[in-house]
């Protein structure tokens, strides 16, 4: 087992990090820019190195001052936690020459799955269903406009290098689809260096599952049941729940096989998540694969008791896989609400000082969060505040205890999407688990709507 563990972010998933670290009795580095010399995090860790100023790309995303902080402390591994670095193969490979051990899935995974176009391509050869749409990246517009006009319309043009939403264009007519594809190429080379476009049929109110498996560097995978994010607003998820509300058991045991498979085939290793489409009729499909710890994680971890932070740890350290490839069962029902440091009328993110804090509890609550009485959200990272996690025998005990748990929550100071947590778990729609994607645009204007860049 490593020694040493450099956690490589910030927030809440530094501290989530750095705590199971200490229960498996693994000393911590931090890691922390000049906004965040009084963070939480820098605080709990057996040392903490400053890599550089506030904005991320010079601090939380250079690798050179990354991989010098672990060199200097001698550290033997590397928590990248989600975002900044997580999914970044470049990193992961300077790690290996540096021989840090990268906790998560290895370059080739990397690679393979940040290029969403071959990573559908490959999906699609092991067997698994995807979007119909276009073999790989699309040559040209007028290629893809002949695809389009076979597959019929509404289409979705997606950034190869792009996922999670970012760097989309629904096209719902032949006259649309020049311009977008155009444009879509110009962000997508600007964003992620590379004009690839990859097509698919557009799928209408679609809902949003994903799945999340671990894997060991022997070979074995496992599903760990799914986890429904239908409620988002510009990519961006709001709240995430396990078992999804109405999936039959049937459904799920197809879902997890098709996962099983997928991973399987890829010889994944460690932890990732698989994102499918499921449409009106309950047909599923894969749209990409994330090779990270996700911020949802703790969905997973209450309804099948395991600490995939630790699991992680143990798998990137070589032990073989000790869950069962595709039976393990969720116990009870568990919601996540996301609490953002934002204004609740124009939506736009409000950093502040957070002059009060407190949080109710009670069986079955828990709150992940790096804030505290007196501390700065700084305007140069995500607006996430806290993560407020619940467990209920049922789908319904667990909307009661969310809703008990966000009306005495207080948060001081700054203003937060409380109310709005509040509004959607009280709506007919999420209360009776039919929402989709298409769930969030009632909440807001027009002009907010649909996949923007
Ligand atoms: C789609 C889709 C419908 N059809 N692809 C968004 C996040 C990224 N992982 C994939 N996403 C989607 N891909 C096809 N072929 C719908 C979404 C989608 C979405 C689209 C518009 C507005 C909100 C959305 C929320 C979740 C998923």
């Amino acid at each position: 087992m490593f020694k040493k563990v450099l956690v490589a972010n910030r927030g809440e998933i530094a501290l989530r990090i750095i705590w199971a670290c200490q229960e498996m009795g693994i000393k911590t580095v931090a890691v922390y820019s000049e906004a965040d010399k009084d963070a939480h995090h820098v605080h709990c860790a057996d040392e903490a190195i400053c890599i550089g100023p506030a904005r991320s790309t010079d601090s939380y995303l250079k690798v050179p001052n990354v991989i010098s902080a672990a060199e200097v402390t001698d550290a033997d591994a590397i928590h990248p936690g989600y975002g900044f670095l997580s999914e970044n193969a470049h990193f992961a490979e300077i790690c290996d020459a540096c021989k840090i051990k990268f906790i998560g899935p290895p370059p080739r995974i990397l690679n393979l799955m940040g290029d969403k176009a071959r990573a559908r391509e490959t999906m699609q050869k092991e067997g698994v269903p995807v979007i119909p749409g276009s073999k790989g990246v699309i040559a040209s517009e007028e290629a893809a406009m002949k695809l389009a006009g076979e597959i019929g319309y509404p289409v979705i043009l997606k950034a190869s290098g792009g996922g999670g939403g970012r760097g989309m264009r629904i096209v719902r007519t032949p006259e649309e689809i020049s311009v977008a594809f155009r444009t879509a190429q110009n962000e997508s080379e600007k964003a992620f260096g590379s004009p690839h476009l990859y097509l698919e049929k557009y799928i209408e109110g679609a809902k949003h599952i994903e799945v999340q498996i671990a894997g060991d560097e022997h070979g074995n995978v496992a599903t760990l049941g799914e986890r429904e994010c239908s409620v988002q607003r510009r990519h961006q998820k709001l709240i995430e729940e396990a078992p999804s509300p109405l999936l039959t058991d049937r459904a799920r045991k197809k879902l997890m096989k098709t996962a099983y498979r997928a991973a399987r085939g890829v010889g994944y290793a460690n932890v990732g998540t698989f994102e499918f489409l499921f449409d009106r009729e309950g047909h599923f499909y894969f749209i990409e694969a994330n090779t990270r710890i996700q911020v949802e994680h703790p969905v997973t971890e209450t309804v099948m008791g395991v600490d995939l932070i630790q699991e992680q740890i143990k798998l990137a350290a070589g032990e073989r896989l000790a869950l069962p490839a595709t039976d393990m069962r969720m116990r009870g029902h568990a919601i996540e609400c996301r609490i953002n440091a934002e204004d609740p009328d124009s939506f736009m993110p409000a950093p502040g000082t957070i002059n009060g804090l407190s949080f109710p509890g009670g069986p079955g609550v828990r709150i992940d969060t790096a804030a505290y009485s007196g501390c700065v959200i700084p305007p140069h990272y995500d607006s996430l505040v806290a993560k407020v996690i619940v467990a209920g025998k049922t789908r319904a005990d667990a909307i009661a205890k969310m809703r008990r748990t966000l009306e005495y929550t207080r948060i001081d100071g700054i203003r937060t999407n409380i109310s709005l947590h509040l509004k959607i778990l009280a709506d007919p729609e999420f209360r009776d688990g039919t929402y989709t994607t298409a769930f969030m645009d009632r909440y807001f204007p027009k002009r907010d709507r649909g996949a923007t860049f």
